[in-house]
């Protein structure tokens, strides 16, 4: 297989290197200006029937300066007609076919000066010293395809087997994937199971722990009405079960405003519409207001400023005392020392905290749970695993879709990067991946695109590389960039340049392009119509 593919080479070489002296040959008559190979359709001895097939005319017109064919195949030698083409035979050098136009109009177009015979200008035939120095180039470039493709059958090969390597990965992965999701259900399984075993035991700690809320809410209730009873009894001086206006004055405490006056607004705030105040009234309506104002002048709260003053846990029993209480009230001390609910309050805090720590659990319990913690996270982890090998498969399904190339040739060259300088920039290519650009001033990478696509034309599709969607230009489309594939024995980076603002063009070699059996290979100079 290595040896046909050489033969096929060596023809392309031949092919290069020949189709430059091959025109020398006949010289069969033919009107001014017609190829050989079209010299069979102008026949002297029968009518010409124009290119197109619309008109037939006399032989005598062809070449007669006026043009009679909307083709324009009457006129092969004059500029009679716009659409016409001249050829000129080159001998020596490569045939060409410029546009009438051109015919007599006092410039040399051809290298053998045919195309101005009756202007006047005087033509050097230059097509030896030409087809020389083409014969050289395509000497050359035969030469450079020829080394190249050495080098490219290699690429070829590591390419087909990175190929394969990536298919053969894909293949375990997709293995890895399927014991990893079968361990990741077992593990669910086993944690749901163990989930809810654990919260059956954590049932009856709830439970517990609701029961014991609701007794300590009662036993504060009932504290609290004890409290406000004693309140009562020494603020009811004759101790007749009612409060009346004058013990309310002698308490003092009922002066909200420290002013020492009860004025009709403090009557109305504590009595309502009342105008004694029974023990009932007072435990439900009169003692949850009386209570922060008693804290306020204890000292638990101070006028704003001094806030950083509060101790934290009597800040917390303040609040929960009565949050929307005023400030303005300033403490002095008063029969308030009595009230020392935010210390109660701060143990049961903590108490509280220390329950739901899970410290308590009984040993039985205490297993369950760090049973079912360690199934979480032996769960959570099975989870990752499979994320991690679907990550995987996802890159190399995207690396397997991308188009290598007709041989895979390219292959090898996915991830690699290749650097060029100029005066201000440093570029970046990283083939199948994205083009960057680093100012030398300083500054982050630019994006230039990321890979598209193959953009070439002409039945050559691999010259040329598409990177899009790069970084949005100033006030403009994103950055992109298109890289121009040449064969060069060597991978690099030849030139970079922005001829357009923010669309900018690579040129890049390597011996992956040597394809000397693809068009650009041949260097195809067959430019009859
Ligand atoms: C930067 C570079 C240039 C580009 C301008 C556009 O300076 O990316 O290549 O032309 O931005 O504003």
């Amino acid at each position: 297989m290595i040896y046909s593919t050489w033969i096929n080479q060596f023809h392309s070489v031949f092919l290069i290197f020949f189709s430059f002296v091959g025109y020398v040959q006949s010289d069969v008559p033919r009107p001014r200006g017609v190829s050989l190979s079209k010299a069979p359709l102008y026949s002297p001895t029968k009518d010409f029937t124009c290119f197109d097939g619309t008109i037939t005319i006399p032989f005598n017109y062809v070449n007669d300066d006026y043009c009679d064919c909307f083709d324009g195949s009457d006129e092969p030698g004059t500029s009679a007609c716009l659409n016409g083409f001249f050829h000129c035979t080159n001998a020596g050098h490569r045939p060409q076919n410029i546009p009438s136009s051109r015919v007599n109009d006092g410039v040399c177009d051809c290298c053998d000066g045919t195309d101005e015979y009756a202007s006047g200008e005087t033509c050097a035939n230059t097509c030896e010293e030409l087809g020389r120095e083409a014969r050289a180039e395509a000497q050359r470039l035969a030469e450079l395809y020829k080394a190249g493709s050495h080098l490219r059958l290699e690429l070829i090969e590591k390419g087909n087997a990175k190929r394969n390597e990536m298919a053969e990965q894909l293949q375990q992965l997709e293995k890895d994937k399927a014991e990893a999701v079968q361990i990741k259900d077992e593990k669910e399984n086993l944690k749901n199971d163990l989930e809810a075993k654990e919260n059956e035991a954590l049932k009856v700690y709830r439970e517990a722990e609701e029961l014991e809320k609701q007794k300590k809410a009662e036993e504060e209730r009932q504290n609290s009405i004890k409290e406000a009873l004693e309140h009562f009894s020494k603020y009811d001086v004759n101790q007749d079960g009612v409060l009346t206006m004058d013990e309310i004055i002698i308490a003092q405490v009922f002066d909200k405003d420290n002013n020492g006056n009860l004025d009709e607004e403090e009557i109305k705030y504590f009595f309502g519409e009342n105008e004694n105040i029974d023990k009932e009234i007072f435990t439900t309506a009169t003692w949850p207001l009386l209570k922060p104002l008693l804290m306020v002048k204890d000292g638990y709260f101070k006028p704003a400023g001094e806030e950083e003053d509060i101790e934290p846990e009597q800040e917390a029993d303040a609040e929960e005392a009565g949050g929307d209480l005023e400030t303005e009230y300033g403490g002095h001390d008063d029969e308030a020392s009595e009230l020392d609910l935010p210390q109660d309050d701060a143990e049961e805090h903590e108490q509280e905290v220390e329950t739901e720590q899970g410290n308590v659990y009984d040993e039985e319990t205490q297993k369950l749970v760090d049973d079912a913690t360690e199934a979480r996270r032996q769960h959570t982890d099975a989870e990752r695993t499979v994320r991690e090998i679907e990550a995987n498969i996802r890159k190399i399904q995207q690396n397997l879709e991308k188009d290598y190339g007709l041989q895979q040739e390219y292959a090898t060259l996915d991830g690699e990067c290749w650097e060029y300088e100029d005066k201000e920039y440093v570029y970046k290519l990283c083939v199948f991946q994205k083009v960057t650009q680093k100012s030398k001033n300083g500054g982050a990478e630019v994006g230039l695109g990321n890979w598209g696509e193959w953009a070439g034309v002409d039945h050559n599709k691999y010259s040329i590389m598409k990177y899009t969607n790069g970084v949005a230009c100033w006030n403009g489309p994103s950055r992109m960039t298109t890289v121009h594939i040449s064969c060069g024995l060597e991978t690099k980076l030849l030139s970079v340049t922005e001829p357009f603002r923010c669309e900018y063009k690579m040129e890049f070699s390597t011996p992956a392009a040597c394809d000397d059996s693809s068009p650009t290979g041949q260097h195809s100079s067959h430019d009859e119509l």
